[in-house]
């Protein structure tokens, strides 16, 4: 492992990080069978769709009861039922992929008993090997993704249970609540955060990424003010449409996992993506990256949805496990039947103007109309959002919404790639078919109905709480505490690829990288503000998420690594990234630079400290899901 890692460092500086990754990288892979685009309709917020989960109160707050569990649902009409795992609201005890949302008011906290009713085995190849997952498959952590929560009711990897009452070391169910029956669990959200959509997901360790991608996620809205008084000037419009885009496989025959129409996700990590240490991969085994190649938004596959004339705000995220997506809108070319209309991309549709992002809206509204560096790009995990405004298309127009980012991100691998005329299949699905990963979403333009949309400027409201450092300037300010950390990329001990977080301070022989498991170091004072400059030493962006913080970017700046010197000067973040965030892309060869305060959550209880690492136990980690799990995720401690 040592001489690998020593001959990366080597090679990195010769050739410059980007250049770093001659085993790239195809993950023994499945097609889903082809399927029509643009049958359902896209499922809004509202029992028809995602179903809103309704509380009651209860100690102060808005109490919800949820279950999880296993159930089916057909995702298109020439699929079979799917087998999921999912979330359902326990008064109803009705499951819906992506479902149930909640969502909270500013300053009013959640309460929340989730009942784990997920069956004994999992519907996914669990692999054994990564750490944590030797462990029951019906585990489940509540995260609550964006959350300033106390740590107990973090969802954090080691704060899991069991169907059947067993506790990771870091559980600790809301003491103010009665006990926990075995199998249930109960959370506190104080919700003190200005609005802004965040979502809650599993985090249960050595098996996130098979949780999430088996349904274990859902949004989590939050409402304030600010956001009402731009509602109600017209600023924003009132027509709210959440946009949750995933990628996924699905079976096309029968395997020891499952039927045809379940999910299907990789077992088998493809021997050319072994480096030359390696022995052979455990089976199921784990793999660099999961990319599918079917897009699914708001739980159902390749949606179509009817507009008007109008404005509408777009609320998106990105809960793909790996997959980075841009969004851009394109007219369809002339269509030979309803639903065969490929993007024109000759014909851009109307711009969007991004007001929000992970931490609530930007200081500023900012132009995306898909132009180079005004491109939306949401990593895994990332937010955005939109106002775009349909009112001068003609009516009758189909626009489609296009993602053409490359996956893996940057690098990109055309094997990873499904467009309209099929790059990797065998044989190419007829016009209007998928698999097709470029596709996201039909719009269909159609006449306004009822008054038009009230006109108003768009004065977005002051970042809540202030900026740590005016947007737009790259200094740091003096006397606080910087930590230089790294992001890296090796072998495990099977040879396979693993990431890994570390400090510049070697622990392992001749790399940087720590396991997720080595004692803590990054350890700040409740109430200290710090800075990190975080030096990605690997080939790929990392969608890097902090728990309990919002950051704000500084700077990013290339650096090369064998002088150990910067290569130019800093930069500043996009324009979409000068608002709060907790998930930042972190690109090779840059250092990236986040400020942020490490405020403790107010909660009605004392908080104890974790029995597992001391202090209030967080975590950061890439969210490239199958990253995150193998190793790339380091404790975050406040003390
Ligand atoms: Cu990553």
């Amino acid at each position: 492992m040592g001489a690998t890692r020593r001959e990366f460092l080597r090679l990195a500086g010769a050739t410059g990080v980007g250049a770093l990754l001659p085993w790239r990288r195809a993950s023994a892979s499945a097609q889903s069978p082809s399927l029509r685009k643009f049958i359902h309709r896209l499922p809004g917020l509202g029992p028809s769709g995602l179903p809103v989960a309704t509380a009651v109160p209860y100690l102060g707050a808005d109490y919800y009861q949820l279950t999880a569990g296993q159930y089916m649902q057909q995702l298109h009409p020439q699929l079979p039922p799917t087998r999921l795992w999912g979330y359902a609201d326990a008064t109803t005890g009705v499951h819906r992929h992506l479902g149930p949302v909640i969502v909270a008011q500013r300053g009013t906290p959640v309460r929340l008993t989730m009942t784990n009713l997920l069956p004994p085995v999992h519907l996914l190849p669990v692999d054994t090997s990564l750490p944590g997952a030797d462990l029951p498959h019906n585990r489940m952590a509540l995260h609550l993704h964006g959350g300033r929560t106390p740590w107990i009711s973090d969802g954090g990897p080691f704060s899991w249970f069991g169907a059947d009452g067993t506790y990771g070391p870091s559980a600790i169910s809301a003491p103010d609540m009665p006990p926990p029956a075995a199998g249930t669990f109960n959370y506190y959200y104080p919700n003190d955060q200005s609005a802004r959509l965040q979502w809650y997901h599993d985090h249960a360790v050595g098996i996130t990424r098979l949780n999430a991608y088996a349904g274990l996620a859902s949004a989590y809205i939050i409402r304030d003010l600010e956001e009402a008084t731009l509602l109600a000037s017209g600023a924003i419009p009132p027509n709210e449409i959440p946009l949750i885009i995933q990628d996924k496989t699905f079976k096309s025959e029968p395997d020891q996992w499952g039927q045809a129409g379940d999910l299907w996700y990789p077992s088998n990590y493809a021997a050319t993506d072994l480096g030359p240490f390696g022995s052979p991969a455990p089976f199921p085994s784990c793999v660099p990256e999961f990319f599918g190649d079917i897009m699914l938004v708001n739980g159902l596959v390749f949606p179509s949805v009817h507009l008007e004339q109008r404005k509408y705000r777009l609320r998106l995220l990105n809960a793909c496990n790996a997959r980075f997506c841009t969004v851009r809108s394109f007219y369809a070319q002339a269509a030979t039947f309803p639903g065969s209309a490929e993007a024109d991309l000759r014909r851009p549709g109307p711009p969007f103007v991004q007001i929000a992002a992970e931490g609530g809206f930007l200081p500023d509204p900012v132009l995306l109309d898909g132009s180079r560096g005004a491109t939306l790009l949401l990593a895994p995990g990332e937010r955005a959002d939109l106002i775009a405004d349909f009112s001068d298309v003609p009516a009758g127009s189909i626009l489609i919404l296009y993602n053409d980012a490359p996956a893996p991100f940057p690098s990109g691998d055309s094997e990873n790639d499904y467009d309209a005329d099929g790059r990797r299949n065998a044989t190419p699905p007829e016009p209007g078919f998928g698999p097709n990963t470029r596709t996201l979403l039909q719009i269909v333009v159609g006449s306004r109905i009822g008054a038009p949309d009230p006109h108003a400027p768009l004065k977005l409201p002051r970042l809540d709480p202030a900026p740590l450092v005016p947007p737009g300037v790259t200094d740091l300010p003096p006397g606080i505490r910087v930590r230089d950390l790294t992001l890296n990329e090796d072998f495990d001990q099977f040879g396979r690829l693993i990431q890994r977080m570390g400090t510049t301070l070697p622990v392992h022989e001749g790399t940087f990288a720590r396991n997720y498991e080595d004692a803590p170091t990054e350890m700040p004072e409740a109430g200290a503000i710090e800075a990190w400059r975080i030096f990605n030493l690997s080939g790929d962006t990392h969608p890097i998420h902090f728990h309990l913080v919002n950051v704000q970017i500084v700077s990013r700046q290339a650096f090369d690594v064998r002088r150990r010197r910067f290569l130019g000067p800093p930069r500043l973040p996009d324009a979409n990234e000068r608002g709060w965030k907790e998930t930042v892309r972190m690109n090779p060869g840059e250092c990236t630079t986040v400020i942020m305060k490490f405020d403790l959550a107010p909660a009605p209880f004392f908080v104890p400290a974790s029995p597992r690492t001391g202090g209030h136990e967080y975590v950061w980690h890439c969210h490239i899901l199958e990253h995150e799990e193998h190793d790339m995720m380091r404790p975050l401690v406040v003390i």
